[in-house]
């Protein structure tokens, strides 16, 4: 496996930037504060920072709302701050991987603004334009040109006055799709990405980018979606995965990072793709197939919910093995998996598969990172994971801010004219699970008020545990949680059989310990073999488990190569203990 690219040795450190580090006191976190922030990344050992979206930006959506793509929001900074941070970074050994979100614009874009001037517009075609329902008022309730709900509640078209037709928007009103059909919008977008590329940064994530080509019919007419619940439809099988997305990606392969491969850069490509199934997952990821190099796909951070994240459901260890298993499979000979729990749209990790109360919090965040790094694929980490940073303890809707949890809030508790669904206590409980804001509370670096984060008043309210849970405290506790991450980010880079290895699941059907093995063989001495082979075992609950003895058959004799309960006098370095698992606790056994 000397040939395997570098990225599957990686770890990824996501930071969103709003909520980072603030330098200048305006509540907001910016690029000198990432800068500032580099030994913290560096001595966690992360070999790439992917960059949520810096660029100028209305920020309707924190800046997944884009109106020039070429430049820094004054917010963040300049185009010479960002300079600094990449010089920083890669004098660090440090990549820096861009937010890429090009299935939408923000209305404020010059090319929106342009298109919506007039039905004449040079650029119309650049956006979906449509007109009204066929036989209906331009405008009515009803009439949009199909029943597709939007990611963040109503409908996903906007009338326009002026002109008489629809945009189409998947997300919020401010950010209409792009139309991919349409090579004048490719070229532009590439064309964009080669700047970057030559400004220096290694790679894009890119945002929901298996939505960029919608189902449409040779006359432009774009289908109805089922109606689940409420008033729209969903339209998620008429762009998701879509005809000519493939295409599209493979283009932009061609056309954009091509070159600059074969000249040897290192580049990172990873599209973010809600909804995606393991056939597409393959096919997006297959090396020979040249579109990206992995995706993140949502089905594990789909089984606590139904169709939306507002909807809990009750999951069970059973789904999420299921799950995660069949990635694992369904990638194994082609293709690559992303790894992660946590990320600026999810709610926090420990709250949510784990265990946040005070007994349980450290356990249950490393039994999870372990669980998850010992993956094969290239795991994510988001900001503050690494320091088990939980949910936010918001009570009252006026603590919210992101544009989704508001969104939905309005239409669930009938604000907007939709049949109300929900009272107000009951979407506010709703919200203190699901919400997106609990992954964007300011990071938590110290005690101090505020956490470090900010002089002034943060855009979002710092989460009261900041007094004990933060880095300068992680730091200084060689079991804590931080310490843990740094050692699974290094065990990844020094362990092949972590990186590459075979993965097998283990005990599907039981509902506390998270089994598999990771399997590789390695050339050994004088022409030889050597297999290579781990055991992990992980307790997801906070019930003392015995692992079925038939798992351990063969295991007796193993090392351990990693717990989250060092010292502990049973913690599975004494022969015949190895099969008991405290609550949280998890180890990774290696054959001898
Ligand atoms: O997210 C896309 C996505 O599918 C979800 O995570 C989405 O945010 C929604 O919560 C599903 O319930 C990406 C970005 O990560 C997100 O922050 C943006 O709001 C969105 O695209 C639009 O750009």
């Amino acid at each position: 496996p000397a040939e395997a690219p570098w990225w599957t040795r990686s770890v990824v450190y996501q930071v969103y930037p709003r909520s980072f580090q603030d330098t200048d006191g305006d509540g907001i976190g910016d690029l000198p504060g990432i800068t500032r922030r580099l030994d913290h990344l560096e001595r966690l050992g992360v070999d790439v920072v992917w960059l949520s979206p810096v660029y100028r930006s209305p920020q309707a959506d924190n800046g997944y709302d884009i109106s020039d793509y070429e430049d820094v929001d004054p917010l963040f900074g300049s185009l010479a701050d960002l300079d600094a941070l990449i010089e920083g970074l890669h004098a660090r050994g440090m990549k820096l991987v861009m937010d890429l979100v090009v299935n939408h614009t923000s209305d404020e874009h010059p090319w929106f603004v342009e298109s919506r001037s007039s039905a004449q517009s040079p650029r119309r075609d650049w956006y979906w334009w449509r007109p009204a329902r066929e036989g209906m008022e331009p405008g009515a309730p009803g009439a949009e040109p199909t029943n597709w709900r939007s990611f963040f509640g109503g409908s996903a078209w906007r009338f326009d006055e002026a002109s008489g037709e629809y945009y189409l928007h998947l997300f919020d009103p401010k950010q209409p799709d792009l139309n991919w059909e349409n090579p004048d919008v490719r070229e532009a977008v590439y064309s964009m990405m080669r700047r970057w590329l030559d400004r220096g940064v290694d790679g894009f994530r890119m945002d929901v980018i298996n939505l960029i080509s919608k189902d449409v019919a040779p006359d432009g007419s774009l289908p109805d979606g089922e109606v689940h619940w409420g008033t729209y439809g969903d339209g998620s099988p008429h762009y998701t995965d879509g005809p000519r997305v493939h295409e599209f990606l493979a283009e932009m392969h061609r056309e954009v990072f091509a070159p600059y491969l074969a000249q040897g850069r290192e580049i990172l490509t990873v599209g973010e793709t809600p909804g995606v199934t393991v056939e597409h997952g393959v096919r997006y990821t297959d090396p020979d197939r040249r579109e990206v190099d992995m995706v993140f796909q949502f089905e594990h951070m789909g089984i606590d919910h139904g169709a939306t994240r507002y909807d809990p459901v009750r999951w069970d260890l059973a789904d999420l093995k299921a799950t995660l298993g069949r990635w694992q499979a369904g990638l194994a000979h082609r293709g690559w998996n992303a790894l992660y729990w946590d990320n600026h749209d999810q709610p926090r990790v420990v709250s949510r598969f784990g265990d946040d109360s005070p007994e349980h919090r450290v356990a249950s965040a490393k039994a999870l990172a372990l669980l998850l790094h010992l993956h094969r694929g290239t795991p994510y980490v988001y900001q503050g994971e690494e320091l088990a940073m939980t949910n936010a303890p918001f009570t009252r809707i006026e603590q919210y801010q992101d544009v989704e949890s508001l969104g939905y809030f309005r239409e669930l508790t009938g604000r907007t004219g939709a049949p109300r669904l929900r009272t107000d206590g009951e979407m506010l409980a709703v919200l203190a699970h699901a919400s997106r804001d609990h992954a964007r509370t300011p990071v938590q670096w110290d005690a101090s008020a505020n956490a470090g984060f900010t002089t002034g008043t943060p855009w979002l309210e710092v989460n009261p545990n900041h007094t004990t849970i933060n880095a300068e405290a992680a730091w200084a506790d060689e079991d804590s949680v931080l310490h843990f991450y740094r050692r699974l980010v290094a065990l990844r880079r020094e362990e092949p059989v972590v990186a590459l290895g075979d993965f097998r699941m283990l005990l599907p059907d039981h509902e506390a310990v998270y089994a598999f093995t990771r399997a590789l063989d390695a050339p050994g001495p004088d022409g030889t073999t050597v297999r290579d082979e781990l055991l992990v075992l992980v307790n997801v609950g906070g019930v003392p488990q015995d692992v079925p003895p038939g798992t351990l058959t063969g295991w007796d004799d193993a090392s351990v190569l990693v717990t989250t309960h060092p010292g502990r006098a049973d913690d599975g370095t004494r022969p015949g203990a190895v099969g008991h698992l405290e609550p949280w606790e998890g180890r990774v056994l290696r054959r001898t």
